[in-house]
């Protein structure tokens, strides 16, 4: 037996061969799976929800996390609570962001699929917390990454101090890169969408493909290239905005 699947101390791979589903209190009808946590050292935890049954819901309690989602297909139906109290359907393609304190209740068509991230909010004394934010990727530009046409990226939230999140998504086109091997502070958490690519994590390259969670942890070097005959694209979440 085998898996692409690995999990070190500063990388991960998680191919959907070892998928394990979890079940959590107030979630009902769906398959959980945790693709990342605390447990295996990140400080960003990245869920897999699998929408099964009629009436399948989430609730996310209102805690000092907050919450993003990107829904890969279906529709869920999203309400939370709060000072902005409020609702909203998303289709594939939508993302939503609900800070941490408020509560979040997800309601999916069976085969509904999403990916959410919950990371502990880190406060910016003297700056309100950000906004419930949602959207559609596909309104949302792409720019050349570093002047390259053929990598693009596109920001999903506000590029706005209250946020100490950021969700993105990458697609290159074959043959396209990362210009070098980035290392940084800010940990990734990381969902293949769609292609496939060879990435480089600390000094090892690894076979991608749609469906594999990377996690990379602060100071992991990093790279990709995309290889197939078509585009490749990923989502990926960035702690920023925060002094060390
Ligand atoms: O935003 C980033 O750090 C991005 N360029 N990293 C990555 O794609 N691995
Ligand atoms: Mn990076």
């Amino acid at each position: 037996m085998n898996t692409r699947t690995i999990v070190k101390a500063r990388h991960a791979l998680i191919a959907p061969d070892g998928h394990v589903r979890s079940d959590f209190p107030g979630w009902s009808g769906v398959g959980a799976y945790v693709m990342l946590s605390p447990a295996m050292g990140a400080s960003i935890s990245q869920i897999l929800v699998v929408f099964e049954e009629e009436a399948a819901s989430v609730a996310l309690p209102a805690d000092g996390h907050e919450h993003a989602l990107y829904v890969e297909q279906g529709s869920v139906r999203a309400e939370w609570g709060g000072e902005d109290k409020g609702g909203s359907e998303l289709g594939g393609g939508g993302f939503l962001f609900c800070p941490a304190g408020t509560p979040l209740t997800l309601q999916g068509t069976p085969g509904s699929r999403l990916t959410l991230f919950r990371k502990v909010f880190a406060t910016l004394p003297g700056t309100p917390p950000p906004p419930v934010t949602f959207g559609d990727a596909a309104e949302v530009p792409d720019e050349p990454f570093l002047g390259n046409e053929r990598a693009r990226l596109q920001t999903l939230l506000p590029v706005d101090p209250r946020y100490d999140l950021a969700i993105n998504i990458f697609t290159y086109q074959p043959g396209a890169t990362l210009p070098f091997v980035e290392t940084h502070i800010m940990e990734h958490g990381l969902l293949m969408l769609s292609g496939r690519g060879i990435y480089r994590l600390e000094d090892q390259y690894y076979p991608v493909e749609a469906g594999d969670a990377i996690w990379m942890a602060p100071y992991c070097p990093q790279w990709f290239v995309a290889i197939g005959d078509e585009p490749a694209s990923y989502l990926y979440s960035k702690d920023i905005h925060r002094l060390p």
